[in-house]
């Protein structure tokens, strides 16, 4: 059975497309995984702990044979390994997986919550979630995400659009 998940992906370190071109890329060729859309890449300014550099973020939407537990496996072996090319001891990962929705589940396990417990809250979630699918409904709360994200558009910056997953992934600039 396929179902539908969306994935906010986040990199800070170096160069944060090409980290972000790199985790797309093997989301594309899991077999497991089907891609739909991937959002415009916006620029961030960094929430939680500040004192770091802007982000580039974007919103995956994919279909997948996995479950909620097997991709977020997927999502952490593409961290270990975007992330072990670099050796910045104490920054931000290079690239940051997080799993947003999966179908219509409200789950909550030790090692994962879905919806994702912050995402409401984030416009760097939001925004690019919004061009994916404006008609998304939190599972959680049974409101329209697009009723929020009005005021989190903040320090939220359209940085660059593709046409499609291809081009986002080959594209070299
Ligand atoms: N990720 C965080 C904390 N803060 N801020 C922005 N702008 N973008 C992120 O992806 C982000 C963040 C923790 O994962
Ligand atoms: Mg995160
Ligand atoms: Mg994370």
């Amino acid at each position: 059975m396929m179902n539908v998940a969306y994935i906010s992906l986040g990199s800070n370190i170096g160069n944060r497309l090409e980290f972000l071109q790199e985790a797309v890329g093997l989301l594309k060729e899991t077999q497991q995984i089907e891609f739909l859309k991937v959002s415009s890449v916006y620029e961030t300014a960094p929430v939680g702990y500040v004192d770091q550099a802007a982000f580039l973020n974007i919103v995956v939407e994919l279909k997948t044979l996995f479950t909620p537990h097997e991709l977020l496996g997927k999502c952490n072996e593409i961290e270990d390994l975007l992330g072990r090319k670099r050796i910045v001891r104490w920054g931000p990962r290079t690239v940051d997986l997080d799993i947003l929705l999966y179908n219509e589940e409200n789950m909550k396990t030790e090692d994962l919550i879905i919806p994702h417990p912050r995402m409401a809250e984030r416009g760097f979630v939001l925004v690019p979630l919004m061009e994916l699918n404006p008609n998304i409904i939190d599972p959680r709360t049974k409101q329209a995400f697009s009723n929020l994200v009005h005021d989190q558009k903040e320090g939220v910056h359209l940085w660059r659009k593709f046409d499609g997953v291809d081009a986002f992934v080959h594209f070299e600039g």
